[in-house]
């Protein structure tokens, strides 16, 4: 009798136990506060310190300390030590990160909306970039992360993507012709590359610049700054400014913790992360020729993709746009973008 006695006491105290350790106290939504009534971000960046986009995060830091007077304090984790783009992801989806930036491409495999950036030659210039991206259509692809357990909170630049190779100069479409290109992890640059007769290979970004070393791929495409923060024309001796897409960074945030914020806190967050990206922005479009001449002085061979080959490329490519279609489930996003470029472009 006795024995049983205490057997029903142990497991009541470790059911009370248990219940104190896994639940909130008092049985309300555990909160994102910290027991000081702060809240702390925790920040993954998958960018090195040498690129605008750590700059950005930078400025948001001070920006959200600031203007929450303390509630909010910030840590970042940069260049890529918590993970890449998909690691992040997933980390601000389960709430291990608090916030991070990603390019759109591998937020695809998250949520297919995301492949609208994917689709070649969309934008003319970055000034159209951004205002579609800051415009309707942009905020209900942010919009579109929730169902991911992700709050979007804006754009920042990533940039136009050129291509860098160690075998040539591409001067016309057919020098394309059996490269072993790195991509991004993303089924419709892989698409784009097959369709231009190159070998893609889809593969992480903090892979790329060994595979470039040890000649596992011939080469790669990514933005100015990226080549050069990242040391790519080390690998690669030849750079073809094509500016076949323009990818942008996507800023998210575990959208619990988000919500979890009081609303004058959420709005400290948006307008930190609009403010950040427009000076992250700025910085952008200095760093360009900065990273030319770097590229340029390491002894690189660069060349502009001549203008009836890129008409050539933009010919080629049009079936990509098909594709996308079929990777969104329609062409209803296209067509609004579209639209939207010519609304806004100058
Ligand atoms: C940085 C990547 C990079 C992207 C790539 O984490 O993977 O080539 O352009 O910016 O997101």
């Amino acid at each position: 009798m006795f024995k049983k006695l205490v057997t029903i006491v142990l497991v009541m105290l470790m059911s009370f136990l248990l219940a104190g350790c896994g639940g909130s106290s008092g049985g309300e939504e555990k909160k994102s506060a910290g027991g000081d009534g702060t809240y702390t971000i925790k920040i993954g960046s998958p960018v090195v310190e040498t690129h605008p986009a750590h700059n950005g995060f930078l400025k948001f830091i001070e920006l959200v300390e600031k203007n929450s007077n303390g509630k909010i304090k910030a840590e970042l984790h940069a260049n890529g030590v918590l993970g890449g783009d998909r690691e992040l992801t997933e980390a601000v989806q389960m709430g291990t990160v608090t916030m991070t930036l990603s390019s759109t491409s591998p937020v695809a495999n998250f949520e297919k909306s995301f492949y609208l950036f994917d689709l070649p030659f969309l934008f003319p210039d970055r000034e159209t970039a951004y205002k579609v991206l800051d415009g309707p259509i942009g905020q209900k692809l942010l919009d579109n992360l929730a169902s991911q357990g992700i709050k979007g909170l804006g754009y920042w630049e990533n940039g136009f993507r050129h291509i860098t190779n160690s075998k040539r100069s591409i001067n016309k479409l057919e020098d394309i012709k059996g490269l072993k290109l790195r991509t991004m992890e993303n089924q419709l640059h892989m698409a784009a590359w097959k369709q231009l007769g190159a070998n893609p290979t889809p593969m992480a970004f903090g892979e790329v610049f060994t595979a470039l070393q040890q000649g596992t791929v011939d080469g790669q495409e990514n933005p100015l700054a990226l080549i050069d923060s990242n040391k790519f024309y080390e690998a690669n001796k030849y750079l073809t400014l094509s500016g076949h897409i323009y990818t942008p960074f996507v800023i998210m945030m575990n959208k619990k913790f988000f919500d979890e914020l009081p609303q004058d806190l959420q709005k400290v967050v948006l307008d930190a992360v609009k403010e950040a990206g427009q000076y992250q922005r700025d910085l952008m479009k200095q760093q360009e020729e900065k990273s030319l001449k770097v590229i340029k002085d390491a002894g690189c061979v660069v060349n502009e993709l001549p203008a009836e080959e890129k008409a050539k490329m933009v010919e080629a490519l049009k079936p990509v746009y098909d594709k996308g279609a079929e990777m969104m489930g329609g062409r209803q996003l296209i067509d609004e973008l579209m639209a939207e470029v010519e609304k806004v472009k100058k």
